[in-house]
């Protein structure tokens, strides 16, 4: 186990199983971790990449269960070659993450965060004058790249709950139930150009990485948010911010990033139109246990030779 679980998921792998929990990321850890690897059936954790380095000293490795929907940091090809099953924990986590990200839409053009500090600072003591004004959120056009779970429950609270025509690029046309009439697909280019908001909810994949470019963000309707809640790695960071210095972005809502933790020198983690999340997309209580349920669901089945519904192809 690399990645603490609830007590009572413990229990369920310890009532079936010898277990070894230790972080690799953690350099005390680092010594359990490796030595538990030469008999592991099993690994069940997070944000740590399983990758050819790990893969060839676990011998007797059967299952990897990721916490997460995302499986950037797994070696598909490497597990696939030794035959080792992969899950991941889709669904539990999409309304979360929609929540996060669409929480991060308003706090961006509403400058919440910034003007929460203007207060918290004692800078109000005036009537707020139109330097301190936002933009509005309902009605405006919001753009989503990567249209699957998370991306269509963002759809949801942007038609329904604020009134946005929603524009969408992704590999195919999908059905949105209750959709009808509020969302489009289009071209990557018509989104880019007609959408107030971007939003990425896309897997990261050798096709998505830096994605958003400087040609992308210049192709950007002038004024334009940018919401990242895909990973960091689509995302020229450089290119972003020099978008925003020139003013052609408004703002940018960032739960990911390139680097995590944000390294302390990033101009990202303290750019007055940066609001800067630190990848808490799924976190929290009940949706962070729900995952790990299924996780546990996930691993305890596959080692039972039960095939789990949560396979990544
Ligand atoms: C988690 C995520 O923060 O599910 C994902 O892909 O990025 C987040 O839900 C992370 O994976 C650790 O659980």
């Amino acid at each position: 186990v690399f990645r603490e679980l609830p007590d009572d998921q413990m229990a369920r792998l310890r009532a079936a199983h010898e277990v070894t929990v230790a972080n690799p990321k953690r350099a005390d850890q680092r010594k359990a971790f490796d030595a538990a690897l030469p008999t592991a059936h099993g690994l069940i954790g997070a944000s740590y990449s399983i990758d050819e380095t790990v893969l060839a000293r676990a011998p007797r490795l059967e299952a990897v269960s990721s916490i997460s929907v995302g499986v950037d940091n797994y070696d598909l090809p490497a597990l696939r070659q030794r035959g080792i099953v992969l899950t991941h924990t889709p669904g539990v986590l999409t309304e979360t993450t929609a929540d996060t990200l669409f929480a991060l839409l308003i706090a961006s053009s509403r400058r919440i965060v910034e003007l929460a500090n203007h207060v918290r600072d004692g800078q109000w003591t005036h009537n707020i004058d139109e330097s301190l004004f936002g933009w509005d959120v309902h009605g405006k056009t919001v753009g989503i790249l990567g249209f699957g779970r998370i991306g269509q429950a963002v759809a949801r609270r942007a038609a329904l709950g604020f009134g946005m025509p929603v524009l969408y690029h992704h590999r195919r046309e999908v059905e949105c139930p209750g959709l009808e009439g509020h969302v489009k697909a289009v071209s990557m280019e018509a989104l880019l150009a007609e959408s107030d908001f971007i939003v990425l909810a896309l897997p990261l994949t050798e096709e998505t990485r830096g994605l958003m470019n400087a040609s992308r963000f210049a192709a950007m309707k002038r004024g334009a948010i940018l919401i990242n809640g895909s990973r960091g790695a689509v995302v020229d960071e450089e290119a972003l911010l020099a978008a925003l210095d020139h003013g052609h972005l408004r703002a940018a809502g960032l739960d990911v990033f390139a680097v995590e933790p944000l390294p302390q020198a990033s101009p990202l983690r303290r750019h007055p139109r940066v609001t800067a999340l630190p990848h808490i997309g799924s976190a929290t209580h009940e949706t962070r246990y729900a995952m790990a349920v299924l996780a546990t669901d996930n691993l305890l089945q596959e080692l039972a030779g039960e095939r789990s519904e949560c396979r990544v192809p």
